[in-house]
């Protein structure tokens, strides 16, 4: 006997719709789940999207043989612009295999290891910057962080320089791709007759869409017009045959899975830095003992590649931060045919949303026990991170459809993060600050602006 998954009450025509919040809609999942628990079911405009938060579901679901990714709600929305690339293709779409095959070997351990001096290049001119501007200055950290991350993957993968420094607002790439992830978010929850009278969001939406191609496009151009011995992502997009079905990458298949790494490749990355640098302000004996192994291991010499490993606290101050912040906080998934999730206890029909809310799995008491709200990276140190269930931690996603773009990520964080503690005395400019969330398809913190000190005999 199955019983039925709690919803909350509905309304005609509209469903739950008005259960969640326009802005933040992590917000109302989060009080949504702490209302109806583990599994609740919501009816967003006809579509039936079951949410599940807690570890035993959750790792349930994280099975490859029985539920496969679903693009849905706002990503599916966001095939407006990227299609079937790498991120926004469903399982079934050939070319998912295609980029997936050809692109796997470009984000390896050891590529992006060979990318090294290039994020230096890059992460130099935040360093440069916060110098420059000295102790006094106010900093957004998710701007400059989102500069970084945008320049490091055009120019690691695609030898390509967006300059993003030498602007003074955000670049209109990024402003074009914040507003269109934030409206492709939007119109996923608004009814179809709502939407096509909105014409000027629509204009405007079509604006953002037509910038970024013509970025894609001039990005391409410049590699045909100028061609590099460098074997980058984007050489292996216009050159390489997949190695199964000898098919190389239609133009308009190079134009869109670019544009997914520009889209997926920074807004992450950008966003655990921000969250990284809240909480080690929020704790300063945890910045304490980071900033001491770092002096040890580095003192006043650049970090490299081999530091990675002698930084241990460093690595567990990330797991942590991704942990309590994941920032992309959700993912779909759904069932390959009718089954039940509980040990039997719901039914769930084939092809039905299921969402994954990251961030209460990464605070199920049953697996982080009593202090799981509490940024605390010794959880992570000494083996406790290895000896975690299975899919308990699991910001980058599940199986063949995790991040391709991890070890990127974490390599690049590790260096931008390591200078910054290295070279300067960070401070928040309001003390009382207390964690607000911007949310489009991913989060990233809102509101929060620092100082950075520059350290003496550091910088
Ligand atoms: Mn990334 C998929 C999180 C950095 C490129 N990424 C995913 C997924 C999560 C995720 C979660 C799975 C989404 C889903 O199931 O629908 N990614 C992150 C986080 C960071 C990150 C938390 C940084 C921190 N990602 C990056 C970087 C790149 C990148 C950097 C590019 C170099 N990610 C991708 C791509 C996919 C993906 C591409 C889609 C892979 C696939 O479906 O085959």
């Amino acid at each position: 006997m199955t019983t039925p998954i709690p919803q909350p009450p509905s309304i005609p025509f509209i469903g739950n719709i008005t259960s969640l919040e326009k802005d933040v809609p992590l917000y109302s999942f989060r009080l949504l789940a702490k209302t109806y628990g583990e599994i609740f079911q919501l009816n967003i405009l006809g579509r039936t999207v079951v949410s599940v938060s807690s570890y035993a579901l959750v790792n349930e679901v994280s099975d490859d043989t029985r539920f496969q990714k679903r693009v849905s709600g706002g990503l599916h929305q966001v095939r407006n612009l990227v299609g079937d690339g790498l991120f926004t293709a469903q399982p079934e779409e050939p070319n998912w295999g295609i980029a997936h095959r050809l692109l796997m070997p470009a984000f390896g351990t050891l590529a992006v290891k060979g990318m090294m001096e290039e994020m230096r290049d890059i992460s130099n001119q935040l360093l440069l910057k916060w110098q420059r501007f000295g102790a006094e200055a106010i900093i957004d950290p998710s701007e400059d962080f989102t500069r970084v991350a945008l320049d490091a993957i055009a120019y690691c993968s695609m030898s390509y320089r967006l300059n993003s420094f030498y602007t003074e607002h955000q670049p209109e790439f990024t402003i074009a791709m914040g507003d269109f992830l934030g409206e492709s978010g939007a119109r996923a929850n608004r009814p179809r007759v709502l939407q096509a009278v909105m014409r000027a969001a629509n204009a405007k939406y079509e604006a953002d869409i037509k910038m970024m191609r013509g970025l894609a496009d001039e990005i391409v151009a410049t590699r045909k017009a100028h061609p590099i011995e460098k074997k980058d992502l984007l050489d292996i997009m216009l050159n390489s045959r997949d190695p199964k079905t000898g098919q190389g990458m239609s133009e308009e298949s190079i134009s869109e899975n670019l544009l997914t790494f520009l889209i997926a490749g920074h807004e992450t990355s950008s966003g655990m830095m921000t969250f990284m640098v809240y909480f080690l302000l929020k704790n300063p004996e945890t910045l304490r003992k980071l900033r001491a192994q770092i002096d040890e291991v580095l003192g006043e010499r650049e970090v490299q590649y081999e530091d990675f490993a002698k930084l241990p606290y460093l690595i567990a101050v990330m797991r942590e931060t991704l942990r309590l912040a994941a920032t992309a906080p959700m993912r779909s998934t759904t069932p390959i045919a009718d089954t039940t999730l509980g040990g039997g206890k719901y039914a769930v029909k084939k092809g039905t949303a299921i969402v994954i809310q990251t961030w209460e799995l990464h605070r199920d008491p049953a697996v982080w026990g009593d202090d799981a709200d509490e940024f605390r990276p010794e959880r992570m140190l000494d083996g406790k991170f290895e000896a975690l269930p299975p899919n308990a931690w699991q910001p980058f996603g599940f199986g063949a459809r995790g991040c391709i773009g991890r070890a990127f990520a974490w390599q690049e964080v590790s260096l931008v993060m390591a200078s910054v503690i290295q070279k300067f005395d960070l401070s928040l400019v309001d003390p009382s600050y207390t964690l607000q969330i911007k949310q489009t398809l991913t989060v990233k913190p809102k509101g929060l602006y620092i100082h950075a000190a520059p350290r003496a005999g550091k910088v």
